[in-house]
């Protein structure tokens, strides 16, 4: 629950930097990629979703001019001074945060010393994107502290950049773009050349996806990543040539290899001689391709297709690509043929990490111990698991704190009179209950009808006999949830005005 990581991050802020008051909070997510690998560098379509694992920080300033960075599993404070930014690029755990305050700050943000505590529930190396999750959250906190303008979708490229200069990862935007704009139940179809995007609802029937992850670090900057990086961009300049030895014009010749149909590339295949860029180009427009079919597919409800075109994603990466690695391939092969699951691929940037599989929900034991056991069999490592839920996007968060209400009747029913601090007194309606999330919360309307206020509590059921209680809730998001599942509920009996 992300109010125990706000309390656990609160507890280790007053350990290492004293008083809490006047924190704030902010957290960014990972992500899992359903389809579409290694070719968000390519100007293709990818279809990431965010997880409700993520970086939580708490923070605040602290009138100097350096980050003081402490992290809830790690020892010590890690600290990059303003002035001196690039010396932080040395940091073992920071540089990623280092690199986004340099990247604000070459944006014209006027920046200030800030003491912060991350709590990282993204497992680190697993190809889930911790480190997105951590750029991601110290920009956004950077940027609401110090009264910035940049929408998310701005702080994803300046955490693209940072990674790009600062860390020497040449990655592309997708992973920062997932963890900025992720969205509760749905995954983004993500256009990588435009930046256009669609969310769409992952309804997956009975099943779930569950995250299986082979303990092989995989580490971007150590990995072959740029290597592969390098090729397809040596493949596009071998299609391009291509092109123009077919009388193109050179000034109108593809700018991106996404921008190939598959047919050009058959066309055009006998242009390559390295049979290693063949593949790599093969790879990066099929799986073009592959994405917008995967994603129609899904739209129509066709899960058995789906599960279907990831497998073939799997088999494109690891033969054409050739990113995956042994653990990734003994994952993914230990849950072929098993009927309660229809769908499996590895996810992120390969060579370790994580597969991704839709399991039916009834048989997420079974897949964990079978999987588990045929896994370990081929490789002597241990797998982890986790169910995997998909959050929304880089925010702030708020803490739940009582307000000053006065509610005269005890039940929660018929008319009820809350008041203010100042004493200005209103009448309310109790109308509905609605349990989000495992809570459940009173909505509340205004007696007067030229009132437009709703008033949203929590009910916190009362202890040892003492009655319920209702608090405020201050979080904009739970609001925003509970007011449309509400909405959604009345929407017969009531009018809604926006
Ligand atoms: C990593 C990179 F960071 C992404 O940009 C993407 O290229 C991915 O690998 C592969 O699809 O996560």
């Amino acid at each position: 629950m992300q109010q125990d990581k706000l309390k656990k991050v609160t507890e280790v802020f007053e350990k290492t930097f004293g008083n809490a008051d006047g924190l704030r909070y902010f957290a960014a997510p990972g992500r899992v990629n359903l389809i579409g690998e290694h070719i968000d560098y390519c100007g293709g379509y990818v279809f990431p979703a965010a997880l409700t694992l993520d970086t939580v920080v708490a923070a605040k300033p602290n009138g100097t001019r350096k980050l003081r960075m402490a992290a809830t599993t790690l020892d010590g404070i890690y600290e990059a001074d303003l002035d001196d930014i690039d010396s932080a690029q040395s940091l073992k755990w920071g540089n990623y945060q280092a690199g986004v305050a340099k990247e604000l700050m070459q944006a014209g943000y006027k920046l200030e010393g800030l003491d912060m505590v991350y709590m990282v529930t993204v497992p680190f190396g697993s190809g889930l994107s911790s480190s997105a999750s951590i750029e991601l959250v110290t920009g956004i906190a950077l940027t609401k502290i110090f009264n910035g303008t940049m929408d998310n979708i701005e702080l994803a490229q300046a955490g693209q950049r940072a990674e790009n200069k600062f860390c020497g990862v040449n990655c592309g935007i997708m992973d920062q773009f997932a963890s900025a704009m992720g969205k509760e139940d749905h995954a983004i179809m993500l256009n990588c050349a435009t930046l256009e995007y669609q969310y769409v609802p992952v309804s997956l029937g009975d099943n779930v996806l569950v995250l299986a992850n082979t303990n092989k670090k995989h580490k971007l900057g150590e990995s072959k990543y740029n290597e592969r990086r390098a090729e397809v961009e040596e493949g596009l300049k071998i299609m391009q040539a291509a092109e123009i030895a077919e009388g193109v014009a050179p000034g109108n010749v593809k700018k991106d290899l996404c921008s190939y149909s598959v047919e050009d590339f058959k066309k055009l295949l006998k242009y390559i001689e390295n049979p290693t860029i063949a593949k790599r180009v093969e790879h990066v427009i099929c799986e073009n391709a592959r994405v917008k079919t995967a994603v129609d597919t899904l739209k129509a409800g066709d899960l058995n297709k789906f599960g279907e075109l990831l497998r073939e994603a799997n088999q494109s990466i690891r033969y054409l690509y050739e990113a995956t690695g042994d653990e990734l391939d003994a994952m993914f092969d230990a849950a072929q043929g098993l009927d309660y699951c229809i769908g499996s691929r590895m996810t992120g940037g390969g060579f370790g990490g994580c597969t991704v599989n839709i399991v039916n929900k009834n048989h997420i034991e079974d897949f964990k111990e079978t999987v588990g056991k045929k896994y370990f069999e081929s490789t002597g490592n241990e797998a982890l698991f986790y169910v995997c839920e998909i959050g929304d996007g880089a925010r702030e968060i708020f803490l739940k704190e009582e307000i000053a209400m006065n509610i005269e009747n005890e039940e929660l029913d018929g008319i009820i009179i809350l008041s203010d601090e100042e004493g200005n007194e209103e009448s309310f309606e109790f109308v509905d209950i609605i349990e989000y999330d495992g809570i459940e919360y009173a909505v509340l309307l205004p007696v007067d009808e030229n009132d437009n206020d709703v008033v949203i509590l929590q009910v916190e059921d009362g202890k040892d006999g003492e009655d319920e209680s209702y608090l405020g809730v201050e979080d904009p998001e739970v609001l925003k949830k509970v007011f449309e599942i509400f909405k959604e509920r009345a929407k017969d009996d009531f009018e809604f005005v926006d």
